[in-house]
């Protein structure tokens, strides 16, 4: 059968300077293509516009299409005209959007699987399952097959190989979907396994990886991968998102660093205590700073992610870029809290009556969403935070203390986050006139 994979672009995309493709389509479509189908797989972040759809999707028996809650729109639109196209079509949703709110992506599909689909898809190819929504199930993560990266349109314009080396995460932040999605323990592949891949992917000719995970150190068998790496007679460059106490464990530290760490991506989220509690982050500031330190110690280049709520004002965000610059992040990026369906802040904030709108190409934490008050404050926060951290005077500063990584980067995201912040105002017209109505 022929099938195509769909991951849409989302309307705006802060990390487009990363060309990172989703995972979710190439590991249902390299399972179907080991059983014979004939597959495609399409990525609109790898600069494809499939808004004239092509005649192996319009052909295909299956289109199945990944949506988080920033793309669902445009996962709907391109499903509805493709069955316009060729009603023989079957469309499959999948995807985080999906799997919190089936029925909606049943509206524009003949089935919805939630969660995880490794384990469901070929039984709905093959017809054996026929209901409308469909319960994943939790697979191994050590039989999955490697993915099959040859089935991906345009993977030449990949900047970075994503990697999935576990999924779930064992905290429980209000705001984040992954205890939803995967369940409340983290499910790891081994070490061993992951450096099967790594190893294939080098013979490939990639070097340059990043781990497509919640929390990639969280994996009780991340240390013997490191390991296996550094013995390695080839050399990588990593990255991956992590939560900070991994600082607690010095031998985690050395690894990362004697492996080729490229950065660690931590959500800090807050310096604001009583932020952090109201998010469910088990995570207290001054240790924050203690764990910060110890990575600066080990030379481990650190992205800090922090995300401005409706309790923040022009003075927080400054101590925040202060806080920043004081512990050395090599790098940080802004986000405004974004209450994605199917998270316990989605659902008190729903029942709150402060969700002001349910248009989903906004829930991307580019737009404040929520509370009516401040939310031309958040959206004038957010641009404040980037310009301030990625300033001309932070950047000299960087180079007169020859601090050449920090000048490097800080003079890339001086101009790159101006260039987006301007893209972004000019594609948002409609939605910046919502903050003057
Ligand atoms: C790694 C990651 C990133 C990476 C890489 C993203 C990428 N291109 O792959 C980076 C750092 C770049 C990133 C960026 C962002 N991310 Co992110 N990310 C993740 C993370 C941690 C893992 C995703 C992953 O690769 N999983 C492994 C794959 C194999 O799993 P999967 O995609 O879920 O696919 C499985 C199922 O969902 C299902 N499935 C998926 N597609 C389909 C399709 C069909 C047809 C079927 C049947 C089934 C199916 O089957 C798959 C296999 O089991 C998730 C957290 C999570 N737990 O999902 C957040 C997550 C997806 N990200 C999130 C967000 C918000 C973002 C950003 C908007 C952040 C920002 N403010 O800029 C951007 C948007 C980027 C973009 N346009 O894609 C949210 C999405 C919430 C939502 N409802 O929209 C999540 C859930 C985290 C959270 N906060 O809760 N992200
Ligand atoms: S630590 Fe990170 S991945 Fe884990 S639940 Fe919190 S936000 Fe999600």
């Amino acid at each position: 059968m022929k099938i195509s994979f769909i991951t849409p672009k989302p309307p705006y995309n802060g990390f487009s300077y990363f060309k990172i493709p989703s995972l979710g389509g190439l590991y249902l479509g390299t399972i179907l293509k080991n059983e014979g189908h004939d597959v495609r797989v399409y990525d609109e972040k790898l600069k494809l516009d499939l808004s004239g759809l092509d005649d192996f999707i319009l052909s295909s028996d299956f289109v199945g299409i990944s949506i988080l809650s920033a793309n669902a729109n445009r996962g709907y639109e391109l499903a509805d005209r493709i069955r316009e196209l060729n009603p023989k079509t079957k469309i499959l949703f999948g995807g985080v959007h999906a799997t919190a709110l089936p029925e909606e992506a049943a509206e524009h599909g003949d089935h919805v699987v939630l969660g995880e689909a490794e384990l469901v898809i070929s039984d709905i190819i093959n017809g054996n399952i026929t209901d409308t929504i469909v319960p994943g199930i939790k697979p191994n993560l050590n039989e999955l097959p490697f993915v099959d990266f040859s089935l991906l349109e345009n993977k030449e314009k990949m900047t970075v190989l994503p990697i999935s080396t576990s999924r779930g995460c064992p905290y429980n932040c209000n705001f984040c979907y992954s205890t939803s999605l995967y369940g409340p323990k983290i499910r790891s592949r081994s070490g061993d396994n992951i450096f099967e891949e790594i190893k294939l992917r080098h013979e490939q000719g990639y070097d340059n990886f990043f781990f497509s995970d919640d929390n990639t150190p969280a994996n009780r068998d991340f240390k013997r991968f490191l390991e296996n790496i550094i013995n390695a007679d080839f050399k990588i460059k990593w990255h991956a998102e992590s939560e900070i106490s991994v600082a607690k464990d010095e031998e985690m530290l050395r690894l990362i660093k004697e492996s080729n760490c490229g950065n660690l991506q931590i959500g800090l989220e807050s310096i604001d205590q009583k932020s952090l509690d109201s998010y469910n982050k088990r995570q207290n500031v001054e240790e924050v700073e203690y764990y910060l330190r110890r990575l600066n110690e080990y030379k481990i280049p650190v992205h800090g992610m922090f995300m401005i709520n409706d309790k923040d004002n022009k003075k927080t965000i400054l101590d925040t870029v202060k806080f920043a610059l004081k512990n050395k992040l090599t790098s940080i990026h802004f986000t405004i809290l974004s209450p994605f369906p199917g998270t316990g802040l989605y659902e008190t904030l729903d029942n709150a009556k402060k969700i002001l709108t349910k248009y989903w190409n906004w829930f991307d934490g580019s737009h404040a969403v929520y509370a009516a008050d401040s939310r031309k404050e958040m959206q004038k926060n957010l641009e404040y935070g980037f310009k301030q951290f990625y300033s001309i005077k932070n950047t000299l500063k960087d180079l007169f203390k020859l601090d050449i990584e920090y000048f490097k980067v800080k003079l890339v995201g001086y101009f790159y986050s101006r260039i987006k912040l301007r893209e972004w105002r000019r594609t948002n017209k409609p939605f910046l006139k919502t903050l003057s109505d």
